[in-house]
Order: structure tokens, then C-alpha cells, then sequence
């Protein structure tokens, strides 16, 4: 059973979830319209994996007998200077995300409600893993640079951990 500040909490975040797609889809379109093949793939299988995040939690509280909600989500940005201010806006956001993520395990622990504080557990490693991945492209954007030839082989680069990620099979179909 969840108390309804824990459900509150769980909209929330189904919310932010949704909004993250968002983000990322419109990202992705910004990355297709200026001819990068693999920020696209990135970004829209990252907007996917976010689709499956907001399922994921939507599907718990419906399990726990209660109505998950839908909010009003935000216009994302559509318009970056760019590569470098995609991936550093994914990083920021993703520590959002982070944030309020272990917002909900420690709201869960105080209350003993230790069926959410397993729940929120996948969420809490796959934090980990998302910061990890922004980091390490915005790495290698400061290592290769942007200039010259250096965008052609960040979009390469970024494509290869979009292949990487639909090989470990994504989320997109979380339950
Ligand atoms: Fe990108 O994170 Fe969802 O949870």
C-alpha cells in the first residue's frame, strides 16, 4: 500500500520521466536536422528508454491499487548552440534526475515502505549508469573538440554507444 505522499512522489516522477523524453526527442530532432546520424540515434532511442522509465513507474502504482496522474509537461528547449550544450543540458538533467530519484528511496526508507525502496533500486543503479554515459561523451567532446573534423567523429563516437546501448537491449519495453 502507498501513502499519498509517496504516490505524490511517484507522479511527480512519472512526470519528469515524461519530460525527459521530451527533452531528448526534441534534441534528437535538432541533432537530425543538422545532418548528425548518430546523436539522432543516441538521443531518440534515449528519449525511448525515458518513455519506458515513465511505464515502469506508472505500472508500479497501478499495481499498488492506485491512479497514476498525469500533469502538465513543460516545452522542452528546441534550439542549442551546439553538440557540446546538448550533452552538458543531458548531464544536468540527468543529475536532476538523480536527485529526485533518491528523493523517493529516502522518502520510501523513512517510511518503511520497503516494496517502493526495492522498486526505486533499478532506478538508483540506472542513475548511475546514465550520469556515467553523459560524462563520458562530454569527455570525449573535450578530448576530440568540435572543430574541423572533430564534430564528424563526436557524431561517430556517440553513435557507438547508441549501438551499444539498443545491443544491451534498451528499455523501451520495461514493465
Ligand atoms: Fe534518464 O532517467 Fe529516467 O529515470
Amino acid at each position: 500500500m502507498l501513502s499519498p505522499k509517496m504516490v505524490d512522489l511517484l507522479n511527480a516522477q512519472v512526470n519528469l520521466e515524461f519530460f525527459s523524453s521530451n527533452v531528448y526527442l526534441q534534441m534528437g530532432a535538432w541533432a537530425d536536422n543538422e545532418g548528425l546520424e548518430g546523436c539522432t540515434s543516441f538521443l531518440t532511442m534515449h528519449a525511448d528508454e525515458e518513455m519506458g522509465h515513465m511505464r515502469r513507474i506508472w505500472n508500479y502504482v497501478q499495481e499498488a491499487g492506485e491512479m497514476p496522474k498525469l500533469g502538465t509537461i513543460p516545452e522542452p528547449q528546441n534550439s542549442f548552440k551546439d553538440v557540446r550544450e546538448i550533452f552538458e543540458a543531458v548531464y544536468e538533467h540527468e543529475k536532476l534526475v538523480t536527485a529526485k530519484i533518491h528523493e523517493i528511496a529516502h522518502a520510501a526508507f523513512e517510511a518503511k515502505d520497503m516494496a517502493t525502496f526495492n522498486f526505486i533500486q533499478w532506478f538508483v543503479a540506472e542513475q548511475h549508469e546514465e550520469e556515467t554515459l553523459a560524462r563520458n561523451i562530454l569527455d570525449k567532446i573535450k578530448i576530440i573538440g568540435l572543430d574541423g573534423k572533430g564534430l564528424y567523429f563526436i557524431d561517430q563516437e556517440v553513435g557507438k554507444f547508441a549501438a551499444a546501448e539498443s545491443a544491451g537491449g534498451g528499455d523501451a519495453s520495461a514493465t
